[in-house]
């Protein structure tokens, strides 16, 4: 071969690769790698969260479509800041999980009046315009309250008198509502039940820890902690190890999430029962960003698949659970 030729099908060679790349660019299809996704995270409060970020990155890596990301830091206000630049930035969707039910309407009607569509993921709004966002990809918050509920009438059903104790998510927050709001209802016709205080905890650790060190204290009688995720719990577990007495046993803990660490102390003992929510709600959101910007029609709401844990079926999960 002359060298001439050598070196035009050298180039030959690299424009076909380039090709092969610009139509299978990261396992993209052809009319979506074009695609900009602005999303704004709550935070990183929790195992959830994290297992939910990691997981919404690799399926947008993995479908490559650009994702832009951004933290809140559980606060309203930078969610805000960041969903105003994703519409500067004239993304093609806006999607978030709104660390508070309230306050959306204005920034919300700047995207819509931008024609970028939005997505919930997670939380929940709450809104009298229903324009203002396309679906959400999300849990049953009050759903997941009543199943806690249910397990704690019939985990009691033989004792006279329970004493509980709440550990609620952010305040404002559509699982922390949801979830007191499933819970109360269901105890509400069992007069046995009192609840002795409900202290928000902030989703965090550190807020679980906080608020059972200064309830036992206040309330060392206490029977029942329920705790709204599994942050919490493992906080409220360490207070309760600290003032000598034993989590699962004297105290009994019921919790949120099924996070790895929920579902090994639920293993050991220390929590008795785990509703779970899914956090892997990646690949759905790729799917839909796909179909509404292809001018396709999404239902309004949908749920991930979720169950519930006690010990027997935390022990059997574990050693393939994902998160
Ligand atoms: O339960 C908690 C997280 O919004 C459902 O937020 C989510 C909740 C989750 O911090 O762990």
């Amino acid at each position: 071969m002359s060298r001439r030729r050598l070196i035009g099908a050298a180039i030959a060679a690299c424009a076909t690769i380039l090709l092969a790349g610009c139509q299978a660019g990261h396992g993209g299809s052809p009319g979506t790698s074009h695609l900009v996704v602005g999303f704004a995270q709550v935070g990183a409060e929790s195992s959830w969260r994290t297992a939910n970020t990691k997981d919404i990155e690799s399926a947008f890596q993995h479908a490559g479509i650009t994702l832009r990301f951004s933290d809140a830091e559980q606060q309203q206000a930078n969610q805000i800041a960041a969903i105003r630049s994703y519409i500067q930035q004239r993304v093609s969707v806006i999607a978030f999980s709104p660390v508070v039910e309230s306050g959306w309407d204005t920034v919300l009607q700047e995207a819509k009046a931008a024609g970028i569509p939005v997505i919930l993921t997670d939380r929940a709004i709450s809104t009298d315009d229903p324009s203002l966002y396309v679906t959400r990809l999300g849990s049953d918050f009050t759903k997941e309250g009543e199943k806690a509920g249910v397990w704690a009438k019939k985990e009691f059903a033989a004792a006279s008198s329970v004493k509980v104790l709440e550990i609620e998510g952010t305040t404002g927050s559509a699982p922390a509502i949801g979830r007191t709001k499933g819970f109360e209802k269901e105890i509400g016709d069992d007069s046995k039940f009192s609840i002795v205080d409900s202290q928000d905890g902030g989703f965090t650790r550190a807020g679980g820890e906080q608020v059972m060190e200064a309830q036992l204290k206040a309330h060392p009688d206490v029977d029942l902690v329920y705790a709204q995720n599994d942050d919490m719990a493992l906080g409220a577990i360490q207070a309760i190890e600290g003032a000598g007495e034993r989590p699962g046993k004297q105290i009994k803990v019921i919790s949120v999430d099924a996070t790895h660490d929920g579902m090994e102390a639920l293993a050991q003992g220390k929590i008795n029962f785990i509703v779970e929510c899914n956090p892997l709600l990646g690949d759905e959101l790729v799917k839909l960003v796909k179909k509404v910007t292809a001018g396709k029609s999404v239902p309004r709401r949908i749920e991930p698949p979720e169950r519930t844990f006690t010990q027997e079926q935390a022990i059997a999960a574990l050693p393939t659970r994902k998160y």
